[in-house]
């Protein structure tokens, strides 16, 4: 009984969010290992961050057969993607056949967002409260709750808005009925993944779009098409490998990295190559050169060939000017991929305004005021992005040993041991938290292997009869440690003052690197290392003398697996 006279719903684990993770980590937990579990879903539906971020032009920048859970063999022969990249509406198809299929609704509770996570010494429980009140009681809490959840959305604090006579919507909390542009004169702040995503879309529909940009984005075209049967074929033929690969890259797609080096080639190859990869679109740019990420002079080759893409595409020179007024350095800020933004730049409806010289000063009841002009506008739509990564956790009240709360913890950043787990939170374990791979790769990849790294963790205490597990101090130390060594080694460290894996889109927020910049592969390694040594690392069952976890220096021998693998395919 709690406080009001209510039960507490006793639970062996209790999982927040009905994302990809969370539903994984559902059947994992319940139909493998049978705890009982449920989920607490914030939404009204499945689906995590694509069942919130349904504005026009959603999709996903992974490719679509990269982009599903390959845990099911029997699921793999059932599902058939139809484009190159799944749009945010076959997603919450293909979440809903999971759904259906593992028969996992009957354990989802909607509507039910947590306020607090507190963690009781006396009975080894975590208690857990719902904003509508509800109470939970679990041994094991698992935070799904992804990086970019729609509690973390942002809107700058422009005054004034709440005078605005018109509409406004953010991306990440989009109406589910949709949007009517038709004859409006829309305002768009934002030119991230999102922006860059929405605007063509808008533009199609808007009598006016107007983009304010306040620092332009590299982007390089998705190629986006309809899958063919050969190429149904082909996945058919070639599963085994695509899988493999996927799951022992450095970042979870299903392409390959050149080992071609930058200055190795003479100008005219390098030119050639750039152009195959442009053509060939999506992420995979990034990899048409090894030193892209590493070297600050290849980085620059590739810097001029996407600006002079962008001044070839758009015809008019100022707005040329302002769209290729880049200061950060290239794959720094995650970049996005689109269909036809450049191009919408010369559509006579779409306005570009740079207001990196001459900032919006406020939402005015009519539109929005920058130091220089006004701008009339019915609907203003705020593509700002996500207090990322820590926000989701953050938003909750989560108090572990001692009644310690988890953002006093944080407050200089976060820490955690593998992304997974947090000293002084035990039986908490994070799904792709920071100190974890997660957003350097496609996403689906690490959230399989750490269901199921934290099922196999959960088995082994069952076997063993243990029921708590907490990183220790040293081990949490060490990986912080090692996560600052492995993104100094690459050109991430240049996005310290631009880039949301920093924080830097949020003013106070600490300058930390959050995710694991070491790549998929290694970390993977790393994680089932610490699995083998029965948990080296962790403190287990009564035993309060945890040994720390000690990360290998960083060891080429991984990454030359990677590249061996990659080649087989
Ligand atoms: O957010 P962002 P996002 N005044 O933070 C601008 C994933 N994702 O929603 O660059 C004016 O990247 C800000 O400007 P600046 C993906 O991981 C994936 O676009 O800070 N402008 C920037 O332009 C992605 O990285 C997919 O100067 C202001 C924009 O708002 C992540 O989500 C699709 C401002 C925010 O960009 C987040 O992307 C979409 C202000 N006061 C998203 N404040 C796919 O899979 C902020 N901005 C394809």
């Amino acid at each position: 009984m709690n406080n009001n006279g209510l039960k507490n719903i006793k639970l062996d684990s209790l999982i927040i969010g009905a994302g990809f993770s969370g539903l994984y980590q559902l059947i994992a937990l319940r139909n493998r290992l049978g705890f009982s579990t449920k989920i607490l879903e914030a939404g009204n539906g499945i689906g995590g961050t694509w069942y919130w971020n349904r504005y026009p032009g959603a999709r996903c920048d992974s490719e679509s057969h990269s982009y599903n859970y390959y845990f099911d063999d029997e699921l793999l022969d059932e599902w058939q993607w139809s484009e190159r990249y799944p749009g945010q509406e076959e997603i919450i198809k293909y979440l809903n056949y999971v759904v259906e299929k593992f028969d996992l609704n009957k354990d989802i509770y909607f509507n039910s967002r947590v306020l607090s996570a507190h963690y009781d010494q006396q009975k080894n429980k975590w208690l857990v409260v719902t904003e509508n009140g509800q109470r939970f009681e679990c041994t094991y809490l698992i935070a799904a709750v992804g990086c970019l959840d729609n509690s973390s959305s942002i809107i700058p604090k422009f005054s004034g808005l709440e005078n605005f006579k018109g509409d406004w919507y953010h991306t990440g909390n989009w109406p589910h009925e949709g949007v009517d542009f038709k004859g409006k004169r829309v305002g768009q702040i934002g030119t991230g993944s999102t922006g860059i995503q929405t605007a063509p879309i808008i533009a199609e529909t808007a009598s006016h779009l107007t983009v304010f940009q306040r620092n332009p984005n590299f982007s390089v075209p998705a190629s986006n098409r309809p899958l063919n049967s050969d190429f149904q074929k082909y996945l058919r033929e070639n599963r085994e490998k695509i899988k493999k690969m996927i799951q022992s890259n450095t970042n979870g797609h299903p392409f390959l990295f050149s080992e071609c080096k930058i200055f190795d080639v003479s100008e005219e190859e390098r030119e050639e190559i750039f152009e195959r990869a442009w053509e060939n679109g999506g992420l995979s740019f990034r990899g048409c050169f090894q030193d892209i990420a590493f070297d600050k002079k290849a980085n620059d080759m590739a810097v001029d060939f996407l600006k002079r893409k962008i001044r070839s595409i758009v015809k008019n020179p100022e707005k040329a000017k302002v769209l290729t007024n880049m200061d950060h350095v290239f794959g720094t800020k995650r970049p996005p991929i689109d269909t036809n933004y450049f191009e919408t730049f010369n559509r006579d409806n779409v306005s570009l305004v740079d207001v990196k010289s001459s900032p919006i000063e406020s939402i005015i009841p009519k539109g929005i005021k920058t130091k220089k002009e006004e701008y009339e506008l019915d609907i203003l739509v705020f593509a700002t992005g996500f207090d990322a990564m820590t926000g989701p956790l953050l938003n909750i009240d989560i108090q572990g040993l001692d009644g310690k709360k988890l953002r006093d913890i944080w407050k200089d950043g976060p820490k955690t041991f593998l992304g997974i787990q947090i000293a002084g939170f035990p039986n908490l374990f994070t799904i792709t938290g920071p100190g974890s791979p997660s957003v350097l790769c496609n996403m689906i990849v690490p959230i399989e292997q750490h269901v199921e790294w934290i099922e196999k963790c959960l088995g082994y205490m069952k076997k063993n009869n243990i029921n708590y597990i907490e990183a220790t101090q040293g081990s949490m130390k060490k990986w912080v440690e090692h996560n600052e060594d492995v993104v100094n080694e690459t050109l991430f460290i240049h996005g310290k003052e631009h880039s949301w894996y920093f924080g830097a889109n949020i003013p106070g927020k600490p300058r930390v690197f959050m995710p694991y910049a070491g790549g998929m592969g290694r970390y993977k390694a790393i994680c089932n290392d610490v699995a083998r040594q029965n948990y080296i690392g962790f403190k287990l069952g009564n035993n309060d003398k945890g040994k720390t976890y000690i990360p290998p220096k960083l060891s080429v021998d991984i990454l030359v697996e990677d590249v061996l693998m990659t080649k087989k395919l």
